[in-house]
């Protein structure tokens, strides 16, 4: 296995460290805003400074990404958990965002987020990659916090305020905020895929989770598929009374399932990648691979979902027989590392540097190795140089709610270069229809379109991209939450 140069964010990023912090909660003092979004997890994380002293760092991922530039033109404040286990914070104010910690125990992270949120719900909606497991003890973790998230929106709402609750691990928070407080307007979204019914209903919890979904006023999925599945659901295991994307409750209320594929930063990324520090570093990071002739890049959180398993078997397969050849082609794998504590991630840590070291020890000699594999997390620039250095950007996850990374790539494309190989099972296929697509099970199939994204003329590239980056562009994360924050106020306003 080879870990060449590239910068890792946890020790190269400079946190926000000497400035005096902006005015912002007093210890004791409630925040208020009639905008608030409550996610798992805050949107940053700490970082211990060389002095020893402590200061906040907005982190990687997913809903960071697409949510912060929303929250700062919102003036909104975020619920969420800092991260620590057993420890109690008060709000703050960091980069413009209001914070407001919401306390787990050692056990509740074991419990309702290691155990119920990602071994039962995670393997569950995303199409049973592997098994979920179902205990009782992680689903009464599940409710006890998913309560203490309620009660903490409930405290910071305005009156007739609006909460926007995130993602499964929450999904029992929309009915109890709605018990506590009927004058919000509340909506939800899920970030993963909503699973069909079939595999829905092995949940035994299954009526209660629906329920909770449905003290929202609007429920957004990623796909269509996902917003069909949950009216079904309602309509087969709760019997409400469906119409379309509505759903009727006895009280007159109503809820709306619709989709809002969740969408990147498209121009903030373009500005980044064509910046010349960023230009500069891909040449560099090529020319550190050895100039290859052609660099396939794979960026993903280490997930069992994300396909890194048969990814790697197909490149491994395709540089033994030697369809690639190593002193030509190099295929970087970036994987963010990722619930650790996690049993089935460890393994696939494992597997995954057992499957790189025997293809690099079998087929790589001094100097040049097939794969690169790098297991850290980089800042945003770094990504974006990266994107900027691939020809060929693999994205092939089993089954994914959208994958931004697919979408950053071709954000970043701007001379219209580049191929992007993606999965049919990850929601940006839909809206990226030029991708080369692929099923991630099949790996001769997979094998062949690797082969044709790298044999394209660049006139075909181009075109796809082309087509592509109107896409990625016409369709951006403001455009994504004003939709979204459009429909969810007339949602409301429809009522009252
Ligand atoms: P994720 O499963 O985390 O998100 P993805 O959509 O690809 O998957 O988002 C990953 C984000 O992390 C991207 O913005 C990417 O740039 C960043 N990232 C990845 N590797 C990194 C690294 N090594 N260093 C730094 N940053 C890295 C969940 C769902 C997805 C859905 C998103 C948003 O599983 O399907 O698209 O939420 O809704």
């Amino acid at each position: 296995m080879t870990t060449r140069s590239a910068r890792p964010a946890a020790r190269s990023a400079a946190p926000r460290s000497g400035a005096p912090k902006p005015a912002g909660p007093k210890s004791g003092q409630r925040v208020r805003s009639s905008f608030v979004v409550v996610a798992n997890r805050l949107p940053v994380d700490r970082v211990v400074l060389p002095d020893g002293s402590t200061d906040w760092r907005t982190s990687p991922g997913g809903l960071v990404s697409a949510l912060a530039p929303v929250m700062r033109k919102n003036h909104g404040a975020w619920v969420g958990w800092h991260g620590a286990a057993d420890e109690e914070l008060e709000p703050f104010v960091d980069d413009g965002l209001q914070l407001v910690p919401v306390p787990l125990s050692a056990m509740e992270v074991e419990e309702y987020y290691e155990g119920f949120s990602n071994g039962t719900l995670w393997p569950l909606y995303h199409d049973v990659v592997e098994f979920p497991e179902y205990h009782r003890e992680w689903w009464d973790a599940y409710v006890k916090v998913n309560q203490r998230f309620a009660d903490a929106a409930a405290a910071t709402a305005k009156r007739n305020g609006t909460v926007w609750v995130q993602d499964y691990q929450l999904q029992l928070v929309p009915q109890m905020l709605r018990d506590k407080r009927p004058d919000l307007t509340i909506g939800f979204f899920l970030h993963i895929p909503f699973p069909p019914v079939e595999l829905f209903q092995q949940l035994p919890w299954r009526r209660q989770v629906l329920a909770g979904l449905l003290g929202a006023d609007l429920v957004g999925f990623q796909l269509p598929g996902g917003s069909a599945n949950f009216v079904r659901l309602v309509r087969q295991r709760v019997g409400l009374p469906t119409h379309r994307d509505r759903i009727q409750h006895p009280d007159g209320r109503e809820t709306v399932a619709r989709a809002y594929p969740i969408a990147i930063d498209a121009r903030g990324y373009q500005e980044l990648a064509d910046e010349p520090t960023t230009l500069a570093r891909a040449a560099e990071i090529r020319q550190d691979l050895g100039d290859p002739r052609t660099v396939f890049l794979g960026v993903d959180r280490l997930d069992y979902t994300k396909g890194l398993k048969q990814r790697i078997r197909a490149f491994g397969e395709l540089f033994a027989s030697g369809q690639l050849d190593p002193d030509e082609v190099v295929f970087v794998q970036v994987a963010t590392p990722s619930r650790e504590r996690v049993d089935k991630y460890r393994q696939l840590r494992d597997e995954i540097d057992r499957l790189v070291g025997r293809i690099n020890g079998d087929l790589g000699r001094i100097g040049r190795s097939p794969i690169v594999y790098l297991h850290n997390s980089y800042p945003r620039d770094e990504m974006a140089a990266l994107y900027k250095a691939a020809d060929v950007m693999v994205v092939t996850p089993l089954r994914d709610g959208m994958n931004l990374v697919a979408k950053e790539y071709v954000a970043c494309r701007s001379d219209g270069s580049g191929a992007l190989v993606l999965s049919e099972f990850a929601g940006a296929a839909q809206e990226l229809r030029q991708a080369f697509q692929v099923n991630p099970y099949d790996i001769n199939g997979m094998k062949d379109v690797f082969l044709l994204a790298d044999q394209a003329s660049p006139l075909d590239l181009r075109r796809r991209m082309r087509a592509m980056r109107r896409q990625v562009f016409d369709h951006d994360i403001d455009r994504w939450a004003e939709r979204y924050l459009a429909d969810l106020r007339q949602t409301r306003g429809a009522e009252r």
